[in-house]
């Protein structure tokens, strides 16, 4: 999703292949064959495959730079790149375990303690967000890629049940990614 809305931010012209989790389409020998850490995304451009949301997202601006989404400032650029990777490793990992808690935990009496513990790890994380946002309309001065990852891990853990109200600036920088084109986009073609 995050990577998608990007693509569109960008102006890109691209195909969009939906591997389905919940069928395990990850784990198909086709999808195996061109990304065997069996994993989404995984972005393909000429010819070559390219995986993690922090890469794809930085390949994307680079790839675009017309469409500013990175900011142009090297330490801001770094500091977006932090963002990412802050995503990627501290974050999304405790939406997995929540989803997930089978993959961690074969004794299923303890999957509610995991699912617990992932949860409060998750929203100990959002309110680090919150901090930096404090009311920011994006995460810089102008929309980057990071506005697109953070969409995805607070509409994910949305989609888990959390109740993210009390995180205020997250809360309507959600509200104002689903106002922009691409977000609307996405959103459509996924519940299609
Ligand atoms: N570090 C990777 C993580 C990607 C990731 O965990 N993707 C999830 C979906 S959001 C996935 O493919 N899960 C399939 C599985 O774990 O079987 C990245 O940032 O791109």
């Amino acid at each position: 999703m995050a990577t998608y809305i990007s693509l569109l931010e960008a102006g890109a012209k691209f195909d969009v292949n939906i591997i389905n989790l919940g069928k395990n389409e990850q784990s198909s020998p086709e999808y195996v064959a061109i990304n065997p850490k069996k994993k989404v995304p995984l972005l393909v451009a000429d010819g070559r495959g390219l995986t993690e949301n922090v890469a794809i997202q930085s390949w994307i601006a680079e790839t675009y730079p017309e469409a500013h989404l990175l900011p142009s400032d090297s330490w801001e650029r770094l500091q977006a790149v932090s963002y990412m990777g802050w995503f990627g490793a501290g974050i999304h990992p405790h939406i997995t375990r929540h989803f997930k808690p089978a993959k961690f935990c074969a004794d299923e009496g303890s999957h509610a303690d995991l699912k617990a513990k992932a949860k409060a790890a998750y929203m100990e994380q959002l309110e680090v967000v919150e901090t930096e946002l404090n009311d920011r309309t994006w995460f810089f001065d102008h929309y980057t890629v990071c506005d697109s990852y953070f969409f995805w891990i607070y509409t994910r853990a949305l989609a888990e049940g959390f109740d993210l109200s009390g995180f205020k600036s997250c809360t309507a920088h959600n509200e104002r990614m689903r106002e922009r084109d691409s977000v609307k986009s996405v959103l459509a073609h996924i519940a299609s």
